[in-house]
């Protein structure tokens, strides 16, 4: 793959993330326009769907050998991430926060070789907050058009110690029943208690709307992890590479996994530090215990 233009990848990805942001903020997303998918609390709106049609045009037309996964054209069973060089894409991540005019919404473009991610975008129009990221070349953020500044934000992070002093993105998802429900309601109460009731008493909880975001604040180092089941490849791809190029680590949302699949729709992903960030998903998988989430890719 030694012909592929990262870099000439990144600056269409990045073109294409404004103009995905300039088609979000001048649509009207409402309850009313908006359809729903699986369940009433998992939305579509014509945005997500018009947004991908640009995406895809725009990035298949110079690019047409290459793969194409995008949320609202994905096919249960039938796509499935290769090695092949491939967008992931999500045209509007946060789409509930999107039809709420909620300000956590963005558009997560990701590119894999191999299966790992390779380049991150992810766009927030609302905030005009811009996170790139390309494999072995660094995470940056650029806000309001200004300078790019590299990620984490912070020159020196702090050495992690233990959750009691984390902030900690996780998820609701749009299940609200069964298993995986019952765990996260569980690992929730369990990271929240005191210890003096067994819990881990962390710093806060966070329920932002947007796994693409949170794992961009977690590589900022504005979050110091960020737990997820049940969001998928299009959500994490382009936040991945980001966290990865800013120091931070990826690990499965279920114990015992090192290396998880970038469409294995588990995740923990902790901040970079020079210290403790593997204690912290061996106390992350201890409140998780037993229990064990159950997504079909
Ligand atoms: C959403 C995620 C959110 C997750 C939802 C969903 P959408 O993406 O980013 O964090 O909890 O299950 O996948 O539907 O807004 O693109």
């Amino acid at each position: 793959m030694a012909d592929i233009n990262l870099q000439e990848i990144q600056d269409l990805l990045i073109s294409v993330a404004h103009e995905a942001g300039r088609m979000m903020l001048t649509a009207t997303p409402s309850h009313l326009d908006s359809g729903t998918k699986k369940n009433s609390a998992d939305l579509v709106t014509e945005t997500d769907r018009a947004v991908e049609k640009m995406v895809s045009t725009r990035l298949l037309t110079p690019y047409p050998t290459f793969s194409f996964i995008g949320e609202e054209t994905y096919v249960p069973g039938k796509t499935h991430l290769t090695t092949a060089p491939t967008f992931i894409v999500d045209p509007v991540d946060g789409t509930t926060n999107f039809v709420h005019a909620f300000p956590a919404f963005c558009i997560s473009l990701g590119f894999t070789i191999d299966k790992v991610p390779t380049i991150g975008v992810i766009y927030n129009p609302f905030l005009d907050e811009l996170y790139t990221g390309i494999k072995g070349q660094g995470a940056f953020l650029t806000r309001n058009g200004g300078e790019k500044e590299r990620l984490p934000l912070r020159k020196e992070p702090e050495p992690l110690v233990d959750l009691s002093t984390c902030l900690i993105g996780a998820e609701w998802g749009s299940d609200r029943s069964g298993d995986n429900f019952e765990l996260k309601c569980k690992v929730f109460r369990k990271l929240a208690a005191t210890k003096e009731n067994g819990g881990a008493m962390v710093h806060s909880l966070r329920c932002m709307g947007s796994a693409a975001l949170n794992i961009a604040y977690v590589a900022a180092g504005q979050q110091d992890v960020f737990w997820e089941g049940g969001c998928w490849a299009w959500d994490v791809a382009a936040g991945w590479c980001i966290l990865i190029e800013a120091g931070g680590i990826m690990a499965s949302g279920n114990p015992g996994d090192w290396e998880p699949e970038v469409d294995g729709r588990k995740y923990l992903a902790v901040r970079g530090a020079p210290k403790g960030q593997k204690q912290i998903v061996e106390e992350m998988w201890g409140v998780i215990g037993d229990g064990r989430m159950d997504y079909q890719s």
